[in-house]
């Protein structure tokens, strides 16, 4: 391993901090001059071909996913209008397999004195007697910034619609109104749950840096009063938006209702971080008597802690699929260019695919895996099997589209003796919160290790002027236990300057006693989404290559480790593009 000093590490991550912030768009900017260009040419060259996308303009947050009379719904944050954030307005999209999607008119739109200003975030319940309701914030003016913010509710007309295609506004909206202080934080209801006989559903804000998950209770989800103790809240970690607040099994991977709050449960609070834009998460109970979330001992509450992606993944809503007893996690990304880009390009934003939920046998985090639907779409397969890969081998797998693929590989790994030893200095340069980004920056993949760098090189150029490499690195720590090192590098991902091109990274807590790790990529044009050891991390990198576009991408296998890794097993699939709104 290279030698480097105290000073480079400080400049690293001097230039890593402002790299990594560059990324992070103010949201609810509101761009006036570009909100209503609405382009008349869409650019296809980073265009996803199985991603939700719509067909041009802007998109954020998936909202209200729920599944009624056998079809699933997904609305998501629009701009009919532009490509850039504002006009925001609940598209809507259906589809009978969470894979193929039709779209239907806006379900939500902005048309009364309680929502004219936007339609931002919400949830839907399912009342008794298949019932649902979305609970949206509503925006009644612009002022103060990022604009004044209430609560609304929203009913289907015609409950016997399974494609729930037009929703009423009933007139008693607003049915909540914000405190003094949180007029301009006060956002994203989540679905609700049941205790003692009523409703109960959490909201967003902050007080100062104060981040709060306001309680609210309702006998009958019209008339809410603000419970005197907020679910949970946290110092120093600015605004939560788009709370998300549901029980795991802790004796099955099966999925539960909102409304299950006892037994063999844990509860997951996730919230999305406004000032780092990351989904982050904790473990804990639900504390029926005090009526309080208590994240488990140990959980860290913030960016140092668990988090559903470790890349480009905000704003997440869960929902409760009865049909399949599944949890499901929809995600949005974002892109990573400018604004005057997502005008020329006519189209700004991706949800990810839908991953289902449940908690790990260690009851310490979550696992986060693809949904089994996504498999239908592939098409023609490769495999490969106990390939062994030398320090410094790079091997094509041919015969798939490289741009379009679904990609599992079984890594082995030879005795942990040769991995290389963890440099205990990072643990005091480099803040926890982006410490493994850190590393996978400052490695990247051309530092030799013992075990690793080892992975994939996705979305590849012929000379690999360009590459989104996807790797694993090994080290042995002075107290013996192993540390896993997964990176997601956009660094090398395209010869165009002008793009952001974070390096992100995550430790895969996995003791690697079998001598095996797993990784899956998804990979999209324009995303890449992989998946180590099962679903313990995950990390999103969007990228925008120039040479590596189409037929001509390509995929490759890499070792770049002193010790030789082998490919005990490799699968990789064409994927088809489903019908996409
Ligand atoms: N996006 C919505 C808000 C939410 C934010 C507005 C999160 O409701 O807080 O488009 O990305």
């Amino acid at each position: 391993m290279r030698f480097f000093n105290v000073f480079m590490w400080g400049l690293v991550c001097f230039f890593h901090m402002s790299h990594s912030f560059k990324g992070v768009m103010a949201f609810h900017k509101v761009s006036k001059h570009l909100q209503n260009i609405k382009a008349t040419e869409i650019s296809e060259d980073h265009r996803t071909g199985y991603h939700f996308q719509p067909k041009q303009n802007w998109i954020n947050d998936p909202n209200a996913p729920m599944f009624y009379k056998g079809i699933y719904h997904l609305f998501y944050q629009y701009n009919p209008k532009g490509s850039v954030w504002g006009n925001i307005v609940w598209a809507h999209s259906i589809s009978q397999d969470l894979v193929n999607w039709t779209p239907l008119d806006p379900a939500i739109e902005p048309s009364e004195s309680f929502d004219q200003f936007g339609c931002w975030s919400g949830s839907a319940t399912v009342l008794p007697d298949e019932k649902p309701v979305i609970l949206y914030t509503g925006i009644i003016n612009e002022d103060p910034k990022p604009g004044y913010q209430v609560q609304n509710y929203a009913i289907p007309e015609n409950y016997s619609d399974p494609f729930l295609t037009k929703w009423i506004k009933p007139s008693d909206n607003p049915i909540l109104k914000p405190t003094k202080e949180t007029v301009s934080a006060f956002r994203d209801p989540s679905t609700a749950w049941k205790l003692n006989g009523e409703w109960e559903m959490t909201i967003g804000s902050k007080v100062d840096k104060l981040g709060i998950s306001y309680l609210y209770r309702s006998p009958d989800f019209i008339n809410w009063t603000l419970v005197d103790h907020p679910l949970h809240q946290k110092e120093n970690v600015g605004m939560w938006e788009c709370p998300d607040f549901y029980p795991v099994s802790t004796t099955s991977d099966k999925g539960l209702d909102t409304t299950v709050i006892d037994g063999d449960i844990k509860h997951v609070f996730k919230v999305s971080l406004d000032l780092t834009r990351f989904d982050c998460y904790t473990i804990g109970k639900y504390d029926t008597n005090q009526d309080k979330y208590i994240p488990d001992e140990g959980m860290i509450d913030g960016w140092a802690g668990l988090r559903y992606d470790w890349g480009n993944f905000y704003a997440s809503k869960s929902f409760f699929d009865p049909s399949k007893s599944r949890r499901i996690i929809w995600g949005w990304a974002n892109e990573s260019c400018n604004q005057d880009e997502y005008v020329r390009k006519g189209w700004a934003g991706i949800q990810l695919i839908p991953r289902t939920v449940w908690l790990d046998p260690s009851g310490k985090q979550l696992l986060l895996w693809p949904i089994a639907e996504l498999e239908t779409l592939r098409d023609q397969n490769v495999q490969l099997s106990n390939l062994v890969l030398k320090q410094g081998d790079k091997v094509e797998v041919e015969g798939i589209t490289a741009a379009q693929a679904d990609v599992d590989v079984v890594f082995t790994i030879p005795g942990l003796d040769k991995a290389e030893t963890y440099d205990t200095k990072w643990d005091e340069i480099f803040p926890t919160e982006t410490l493994a980004e850190n590393i996978c920056q400052i490695m990247g993949t051309t530092v030799q290790g013992g075990l690793g760098p080892f992975g994939l090189l996705t979305l590849t150029s012929k000379d690999f002027e360009e590459y989104t490499p996807v790797f694993f690195r090994v080290f042995n720590t002075p107290n013996t236990k192993r540390k896993v090192l997964m990176c997601s590098d956009a660094m090398p991902s395209t010869l165009n300057n002008q793009e952001y091109k974070p390096s992100f990274g995550g430790f895969v807590d996995v003791d690697l006693a079998d001598n095996k790790i797993s990784l899956r990529s998804l990979i999209d044009h324009s995303v890449v989404e992989s998946f180590a050891a099962g679903g313990k991390t995950i990390i999103t990198s969007r990228v925008y290559p120039t040479l590596a576009l189409g037929n001509n991408a390509h995929l490759h296998l890499f070792n770049n480790g002193t010790e030789t890794i082998t490919i005990e097993s490799l699968n990789a699939w064409s994927m088809k593009k489903p019908q996409m709104n």
